[in-house]
């Protein structure tokens, strides 16, 4: 090992009071030059990071030894989406020196929590998809899995959200613009992109078929790699690729003299990973939304081929070596890309191609939203990535005329085609992946279910071998360690530390359950965190609310599945309650929101209005406000997330059944102590079963009861005029008091649910109600409250993103663990 060659100095990395002292002001006079009376917050901030970043790399590059000598199996990851949260945090609790760094830092006479707030997180997702590829990375490096995450390193992220006048405003999300300390620039890790032009056919002597692309445009994609920590253990990278320009390109017409025309290719090249794009409604047209995904993937691919090459092996057993993981369809072109780079730049048989091909990449489904399901147009495609193009149609033409064979009816082949060609014609991204992939999961057994029933059934009717659920999982390394320290060391305290590498250690807590000091000391936690997330909302928003009060909160995308509106139409009735019908029996609750809404989604929007509107109604009337609080939090995020969650009494999963996938905030709330008011959808059906349905608050239809409302035919209408305490609260949303006399502000709102309700909000609305009033019922009940408290985190041990990890390995890949040699 270089560490232990004679002679090898491996610089100051030790992770002593001193060490960190030493290594830190080094940073900031070498690194930096800055001496401490002139420097910033950021500027030590900064010096603290990089001083982390060496540890963080010493143990990635002793992992690389061990992986290299093993030869181990390893994963390549494929997201277009990370949401890793702030890293410094994160890596001081996984290196374990915390306190040491607090101590050191207090002795320079400065606050380690103001350096951790200095940290701008990277936002490069859109929510639940993008968080969990972050999760599974802690996971991977601290399971030891050999391992690489691939995707794109946006300018800007997602768009930062204000709220302005009630409404949510948009603007740039510029992460990058402090300097980024964790990242390291690879630029001898780089590769080249082509686009657009044609190909061309033609035969040799021995009539073997020839073709060539030529493409009339290149870009290239430059590394910059992330060491994600694990912990007490290894580190794996994230790769993040950025595009820049070629020389060749701007040197061609710079030698012309156009030197304008070649810095502006030069900016038209960069656009591709300028900015990421929220989850709209109309992707489908989106010229650069599908270069980006060509993009990441096609230097994702030449990467992992460099380094199969490199380790001296051959392409004809690339699967045996690597498998890849598809996040969703977003990577979903790599399975044409892989078949082009095998067959037409290191000329393999195509049916060879094809063998290595769909035994590498396994594909993960996380929607079944008829929406959200991608396909790109054939004349975009053919623009494009007109090999691509032929490619698909190849494969789709192979695979029409296998499943020829098998007894499926001329409308099961044209709905299982890779061709969608009722209208405009298209590629089913989905299907291209499922086709190219030697296993596809859904993320809940709910959802899996569902896919293998719904979109994909006629592929589960012929390879039924191929689909498998893998439910998801958090790291309960952030999402409690960190986050909620004072909860870790009270479960510690009871239970030792085992727990933080294996969660299922947790059910230690149950005989505790019913011991008074406990939940006592339990119920003090839980009201410390509410403190603290009590003052950051009045710094937020402005807005008191008594920690006392009953936290409820619903945190997660603005979207009408989702059901915010549902949650909404509750407190206004318990308003109307309290103006209408003088009701004194409500307990204080403060209701929390926070979420973004797709720029383009404009219901999401009025969303978003309703409840800033029924906040300001709310909190500013003293015959109410007392009672009832309506919080809105302002640009959600990573960061945002591990104060609410500590702080939360009650988690809103209402979503109607059959459409959420899963949810990973459902099993953050719960592992925090929040008690679960939701629907049997996504997780919430395994999280249910795990904590005993005594301990969860269910309301709503089930999936197969959704369903037959909807064959039967749904009228809303007649539930709205059949329920006058609903309709009371409905015709609120038109009333001046509400709307400050513009009657157009909710009418989308409220036409819609008395006249499509698309999501059954009106059919389930009354379950919900009711199941609320047990709620308030069980509150009052403290001693019953915290008991059911217990019960739920000391039952979340399956939802830790370990286990999920652990099931990919064994369930999908095939990839085991490699013991890290101990120092
Ligand atoms: C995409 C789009 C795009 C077009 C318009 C509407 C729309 C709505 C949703 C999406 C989401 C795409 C995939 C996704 O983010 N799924 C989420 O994945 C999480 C991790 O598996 C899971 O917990 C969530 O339930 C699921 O919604």
């Amino acid at each position: 090992s270089y560490f232990t060659k004679p002679g090898v100095g491996i610089g100051n990395v030790g992770l002593s009071k001193e060490d960190i002292k030493t290594s830190f002001l080094e940073k900031l006079f070498y690194s930096l030059g800055r001496i401490p009376v002139v420097a910033t917050q950021n500027d030590f901030y900064i010096s603290l990071a990089l001083t982390i970043r060496d540890r963080v790399f010493r143990k990635y590059v002793k992992s690389l030894e061990q992986y290299a000598e093993e030869d181990a199996r390893g994963v390549a990851y494929l997201s277009a989406e990370y949401l890793p949260g702030p890293h410094l945090g994160n890596n001081l609790l996984n290196l374990e020196i915390m306190e040491e760094i607090r101590e050191a830092l207090a002795e320079l006479s400065l606050d380690l929590d103001e350096l951790l707030n200095e940290e701008v997180e990277p936002g490069l997702g859109n929510g639940g998809l993008g968080r969990l590829a972050s999760c599974y990375m802690d996971s991977l490096a601290t399971l030891g899995i050999p391992s690489i995450a691939y995707g794109i390193r946006y300018e800007f992220g997602i768009f930062k959200q204000e709220i302005q006048n009630g409404w949510q405003v948009e603007s740039t999300d510029k992460w990058l613009h402090n300097g980024n300390p964790w990242e390291v620039i690879r630029p001898e890790i780089s590769f080249i992109v082509n686009f657009g032009g044609h190909t061309k056919h033609r035969r040799d002597d021995d009539n073997k078929l020839h073709i060539e692309w030529f493409p009339d445009s290149e870009i290239k994609g430059i590394a910059y790699d992330t060491p994600i920590l694990g912990y007490q253990s290894t580190a794996i990278i994230l790769r993040l690729w950025k595009a820049e320009a070629t020389e060749s390109f701007d040197f061609a017409a710079y030698n012309l003299g156009d030197y304008y025309r070649a810095v502006e290719k030069k900016m038209r090249s960069e656009n591709i990973t300028k900015v990421l794009y929220p989850n709209d409604e109309n992707l489908s047209g989106k010229e650069l939304r599908l270069k980006q995904q060509y993009f990441f993937v096609c230097c994702s691919l030449q990467d992992i081929i460099r380094l199969q090459l490199l380790q001296g092996r051959k392409l004809e057993t690339l699967h045996e070596k690597f498998t890849i993981q598809l996040n969703d369809t977003h990577p979903s072109i790599a399975v044409a890309e892989l078949m082009r780079l095998l067959l037409d730049e290191h000329h393999l048989e195509w049916e060879e191609a094809w063998k290595v091909t769909k035994n590498t990449f396994a594909y993960t489904n996380h929607t079944l939203l008829p929406e959200a399901l991608e396909k790109w147009p054939v004349s975009l495609l053919r623009n494009l990535l007109p090999r691509h193009l032929e490619i698909i149609y190849e494969i789709n033409s192979r695979f029409i005329s296998e499943i020829r064979e098998h007894d499926f009816t001329g409308e099961q082949i044209s709905r299982m085609s890779l061709v969608d060609d009722r209208g405009e014609p298209t590629i089913r991204m989905a299907h291209l992946a499922t086709v190219g992939s030697y296993k596809v999961n859904g993320v809940s057994a709910l959802h899996s279910g569902l896919l293998q029933e719904q979109v994909l059934q006629d592929f589960a009717q012929l390879w039924p071998e191929k689909f498998t659920n893998v439910t998801n999982g958090v790291t309960h390394r952030r999402f409690l360690a960190l986050s909620n320290p004072r909860l870790a060391a009270l479960i510690s305290e009871k239970i030792g530390k085992d727990w933080l590498t294996h969660l299922d250690k947790l059910k230690g807590l149950e005989s505790f359950a019913d011991e008074e000091d406990f939940r006592r000391k339990w119920m003090e936690v839980k009201l410390h965190n509410k403190k603290n997330l009590a003052n950051h909302i009045k710094e937020l928003t402005g807005i008191t609310i008594n920690p006392e009060m009953l936290i409820d909160v619903q945190v997660k995308r603005i979207h009408e599945y989702k059901r915010q509106h549902l949650k909404v139409l509750h407190i206004l009735s318990l308003y109307l309650r309290i103006k209408k019908d003088k009701d004194t029996n409500i307990p204080p609750t403060a209701f929390v929101f926070g979420g973004k809404a797709a720029p383009g989604y404009f219901m999401a929007k009025r969303i978003i209005k309703l409840i800033t509107a029924v906040g300001d109604l709310i909190n500013n009337d003293p015959e109410v406000n007392e009672i009832l609080k309506v919080v809105f939090l302002p640009n959600f995020s990573v960061k945002l997330a591990q104060l609410v969650y500590p702080g939360a009494d009650l988690s809103e999963q209402i979503s109607m059944a059959g459409k959420e996938a899963s949810g990973t905030g459902n099993m953050k709330f719960a592992l925090n102590g929040a008690l679960t008011v939701g629907t049997l959808d996504g997780a919430n059906v395994e999280i249910r079963e795990e904590v005993g349905e005594e301990n969860f608050f269910l309301f709503g239809l089930t999936t197969k009861e959704v369903e037959n409302k909807k064959a039967e035919g749904y009228h809303p209408y007649k539930i709205y005029s059949e329920n006058e305490k609903l309709k009371r609260v409905l015709d609120f949303l038109m009333s001046d008091e509400l709307t400050n006399g513009d009657p157009e502000l909710f009418r989308p709102v409220y036409d819609n649910l008395l006249n499509q309700d698309p999501y059954l909000l009106l059919e389930d609305y009354q379950s919900y109600v009711d199941q609320m009033e047990n709620v308030y019922k069980v509150w009052q009940d403290p001693g019953k409250w915290a008991r059911m408290s217990i019960l739920n985190v000391a039952n979340m041990g399956r939802f830790s993103s370990d286990r999920s990890i652990r099931d990919y390995c064994e369930k999908i890949w095939k990839v085991e663990a490699v013991k890290m040699q101990s120092e």
